[in-house]
């Protein structure tokens, strides 16, 4: 079984609010379509999530934020999900929408329905959840990173490989010449950035890559812009991009 994140900045355009990379999605969905193992699939919130919550100024610590701010904040992630089912559907996949809320209770997954995924992607069906605004408990909420998605369903369902779809070829040791890691034994990479949105941008995404490798499974940061790369990795073991190895392959 695979695990897929689509990253914000990929199937989004974050410079934009509200604007979807149709196209790149549609060319992800075409190359999905040459593996032939189970996948599931997590997106990220890009112009549609980060964008409402900056607005409402919503974090991914639980607190009383604005009850109006969580439904558009929901509603915008909603309709990012729709796009790239429809974009899936069109292209012959058979995606099954999950919201979040089917797996989580407050910030806990729940284990039995995080398992009855791996049942759900083997029968050919794609699970596809998101990160999304969530119900914490006593009037509070916060906001859930598929990234932390990632994290929860790699350890739970151990999945072969963890892929994160990223709009770069992966991590750079130096940010102005982007000189490509190729590949991270357990260590921790120290990397900088200027862009954040409110779930901690890359160095989330970095911290959960690290936590998924430490738990033994092997994570790969690829450039989702080269969708072949992605089926590379998965049918040849052959990583264009920065593969950090999971502790038992190191
Ligand atoms: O882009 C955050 O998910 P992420 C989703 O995976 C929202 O961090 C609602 C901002």
């Amino acid at each position: 079984m695979i695990l897929i994140k689509l990253g914000g900045s990929i199937i989004t355009n974050k410079e934009k609010p509200l604007s979807p990379r149709k196209k790149v999605v549609e060319n992800i969905a075409k190359n999905l379509k040459k593996i032939d193992e189970p996948i599931i699939i997590v997106h990220g919130g890009g112009s549609f999530g980060h964008y409402w919550s900056v607005k409402y100024d919503m974090h991914t610590k639980p607190n009383r934020y604005d009850i109006h701010g969580v439904s558009v904040v929901k509603n915008s992630m909603i309709d990012l999900n729709k796009i790239i089912l429809n974009v899936f559907v069109k292209n012959k996949l058979n995606p099954y929408s999950l919201p979040p809320t089917d797996f989580m209770s407050g910030n806990i997954p729940v284990i039995k329905k995080v398992k009855e995924i791996t049942e759900i992607a083997k029968s050919g069906l794609i699970p596809i959840t998101y990160g999304d605004a969530l119900w914490y408990g006593n009037k509070k909420t916060y906001i859930l990173s598929g990234d932390k998605i990632m994290t929860h369903l790699a350890k739970i369902l151990k999945p072969r490989l963890v892929i994160f779809a990223l709009n770069e070829d992966g991590l750079y040791s130096d940010l102005k010449t982007k000189k490509l890691i190729y590949e991270l034994k357990g260590e921790n990479p120290k990397i900088s950035e200027n862009k954040m949105d409110v779930t901690g941008g890359m160095t989330r995404k970095v911290d959960e890559a690290s936590n998924i490798a430490k738990s033994g499974m092997n994570v790969f940061f690829v450039n989702g812009n080269k969708p072949e790369r992605i089926v590379k990795a998965v049918k040849n073991n052959k990583y264009e991009g920065t593969l950090f190895r999971g502790k038992k392959n190191v």
